[in-house]
């Protein structure tokens, strides 16, 4: 079977992408190795001790993103890096063409009671007249990208990524190579399971409370249908189920914060997430909007997240139709 490489070639994706997208995996690879050996690595957790070798404990996703940074900014195709762990961009080869973001390892405060954690990524082209280093160069609308995905290091190390030709899942096999398992990931246009935290129901928008009461009124409700509830609390892990089996995975905006549009990321997060939910025929959206037609506006900033089956994902749509002028929407334009 091909691996990460041929398969990318059998696209005909540009030659400097596939070597961008193999530099990428190669690291996915190295990142699941020391996280397989968990605890014995002498560095999860999250502390600033000294580990066995004396040494100052870092933080795993800190390592992660080391590893990727360095890996990504010797290439010469590759203008600048984001990243979740960097406060700004990072400037790479001033004939870059490529953007590269990242979340090095969303999740990681699941490490510790060894639960999936993940690795998610997405490409941009640089702008013309713009640097790798400004801020404003990666500003583009999550329809930009050129391609996105994510390891997810469970129980198989997997890998799912599209360039815009459906989303191909490759699994790390015994020689450690990614090796294709799915060719085309297709999300059923309909689900009885939904993944929210459902600890934060009195905080939610209104609209929100009554579609998820409606969920859990099961058969006994307008829905007509019982349903499922999942929640890792890993977006990755959530995700990865949703590309596989259907579904709904939700993280919306609440009063928690007002002037926050959602609790997870726009630009690594977010849009690398859409981008493969779309190309698998689901729908990912802020509950107002699709998230992939978004302008940023800064490198960090916070999205509300619903995606997955296309036929649930309109009647969550449709719950929120009256509420277009809601603080929630304001926020998630
Ligand atoms: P909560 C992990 O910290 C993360 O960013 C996502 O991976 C996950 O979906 C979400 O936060 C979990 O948030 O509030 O349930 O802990």
């Amino acid at each position: 079977m091909p691996n990460v490489t041929d398969q990318l070639k059998q696209q005909a994706v540009d030659p400097e992408l596939v070597v961008l997208l193999e530099t990428i995996t190669n690291c996915c690879q190295e990142i699941a190795g020391k996280l397989r050996l968990g605890a014995l690595t002498g560095i999860l957790g999250v502390t600033e001790d000294t580990n066995v070798q004396g040494e100052t404990q870092k933080e795993l996703d800190v390592i992660a993103n080391d590893m990727l940074k360095e890996a990504l900014l010797g290439l010469s195709s590759v203008a600048g890096i984001a990243s979740e762990e960097e406060d700004l961009p990072v400037a790479g080869n001033a004939n870059g063409r490529f953007l590269v973001l990242f979340d090095p390892l969303d999740g990681s405060s699941n490490i510790d009671v060894n639960v999936s954690v993940g690795t998610i990524f997405s490409v941009l082209p640089l702008p013309a007249g713009k640097s790798g280093g400004d801020e404003s160069a990666y500003l583009q609308p999550g329809r930009a990208q050129l391609a996105s995905g994510y390891a997810l290091y469970g129980p198989a190390t997997t890998l799912s990524m599209t360039t815009g030709q459906g989303v191909q899942q490759f699994v790390l096999d015994n020689n450690g190579q990614f090796t294709l398992a799915y060719e085309q990931m297709s999300i059923p246009a309909d689900t009885k399971e939904f993944s929210i935290n459902m600890s934060n129901q009195r905080f939610w928008a209104p609209e929100m409370q009554e579609y998820i009461a409606d969920l859990l009124a099961g058969d006994q409700g307008v829905r007509g249908k019982n349903f499922n509830m999942r929640w890792i609390a890993s977006m990755v892990a959530d995700v990865h189920r949703v590309l596989t089996r259907g579904g709904i995975f939700t993280y919306p905006w609440d009063d928690r914060s007002p002037d926050k549009p959602g609790k997870l990321r726009l630009m690594y997060e977010g849009n690398p997430m859409s981008l493969l939910v779309e190309q698998a025929g689901g729908l990912a959206t802020t509950c107002f909007g699709n998230i992939l037609d978004i302008q940023p506006s800064k490198i960090h900033q916070r999205v509300a997240v619903a995606l997955g089956s296309k036929h649930e994902i309109e009647v969550l749509l449709d719950a929120h139709k009256s509420a277009l002028d809601s603080p929630a929407a304001l926020l998630n334009r």
